[in-house]
C-alpha cells in the first residue's frame, strides 16, 4: 500500500503499541505520514523495535513507557508526548489484556486488573488527550478498541467482555461530549486477531482450525487488517463519523446459521 501522506503534520498516541494490533497500527499511521508515541506497559525492547522500523521507513516515532491503568502515569506519558511532539492530533486506545480464565477460577485481582487496563485505562487516556485536543482547537480524533467481544459473551472471557462493552459505550457518550469540539470518537471491533493475547489459546490446531471454520473467510484476522480500519478512522475521509463502531471480524458475527 503506497504511503499517503494523509497525517503529515499530525500526532499520534498509539497504547499498548510494542506488540500485535497497537503495533501494527503504531507502523501504519507513521507510514502515512504521522509521528507517532508508542506507548508500552513495560516492553521497551519491542517498543524500541516499532520505533526503529519507523524511523528506518523515514518516519518519526518515540516510545514512552505508561501503565494506562495508572493515571498518574498516564498523566505523564501525554506531558512527555505533549513538550516532544508540541501537539495532538490521534489518540488510539489499544492496550487491552484478557487472560482466559474459568469464571469459577475468576480471582478478584484478575478480574480488577482486565477492568483496570481495558476500561479504567481507556478512561485515563481518552480524558487527557481530548482535553488536550480541546486546548489545541483543531478537532481531533479518538479510536477505541473494543471487540466483537462486544457484542458476544465468552465463557474464558467473562472479565473482559464487559469492559469491552463499556469501551464501546464509552466513545458513545464521548462522541457527544467532545462531538462540539470537532473532535469524533469511534469504537473498532476486531473478531478473532492472532497475536500475543491469545497465541497460547490458538497454540491448539482443533481450536484454531474450529474458529477459522466458523468465520467466513476462512482465517483469523491479521493485525493488518484492523490497522487499515484505524487509518480511515483517524483520516479526513471520517471526519463526520462520530460515536460509530466497525466490526472487523470476516464475517464472524453474522455467521448464525
Ligand atoms: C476478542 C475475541 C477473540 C479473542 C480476543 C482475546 O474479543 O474474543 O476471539 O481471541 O478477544
Amino acid at each position: 500500500m503506497p504511503e499517503t501522506g494523509r497525517f503529515t503534520g499530525k500526532v499520534a498516541v498509539v497504547t499498548g503499541a510494542s506488540r500485535g494490533i497497537g503495533r501494527a497500527v503504531a507502523l501504519r499511521l507513521a507510514r502515512d505520514g504521522a509521528r507517532v508515541v508508542v506507548n508500552h506497559p513495560d516492553e521497551a525492547t519491542f517498543a524500541e523495535q516499532v520505533v526503529q522500523a519507523i524511523r528506518d521507513n523515514g518516519g518519526d516515532a518515540i516510545a514512552i513507557s505508561a501503565d494506562v491503568s495508572n493515571a498518574a502515569q498516564v498523566h505523564a506519558l501525554f506531558d512527555e508526548a505533549l513538550s516532544y511532539y508540541q501537539r495532538l492530533d490521534i489518540l488510539v486506545n489499544n492496550a487491552g489484556i484478557c487472560p482466559f480464565v474459568d469464571w469459577f477460577e475468576m480471582t478478584e485481582d484478575i478480574w480488577r486488573r482486565v477492568q483496570d487496563v481495558n476500561l479504567n485505562g481507556t478512561f485515563f487516556c481518552s480524558q487527557e488527550a481530548s482535553r488536550i485536543m480541546r486546548d489545541q482547537g483543531q478537532g481531533g480524533r479518538i479510536i477505541s478498541m473494543s471487540s466483537i467481544s462486544a457484542l458476544v459473551g465468552g465463557s474464558f472471557q467473562t472479565h473482559y467482555t464487559p469492559t469491552k462493552a463499556g469501551i464501546r459505550s464509552l466513545m458513545q457518550s464521548l462522541a457527544i461530549v467532545l462531538g462540539p469540539y470537532g473532535i469524533t470518537c469511534n469504537s473498532v471491533l476486531p473478531g478473532s486477531i492472532l497475536t500475543d493475547i491469545n497465541r497460547a489459546y490458538y497454540e491448539n490446531p482443533d481450536q484454531l482450525e474450529k474458529d477459522s471454520q466458523r468465520i467466513p473467510m476462512g482465517r483469523l484476522g491479521k493485525p493488518d487488517d484492523i490497522a487499515g480500519v484505524v487509518a480511515f478512522l483517524a483520516s479526513d475521509d471520517a471526519a463526520y463519523v462520530n460515536g460509530a463502531d466497525i466490526l472487523v471480524d470476516g464475517g464472524l458475527f453474522v455467521n448464525l446459521q
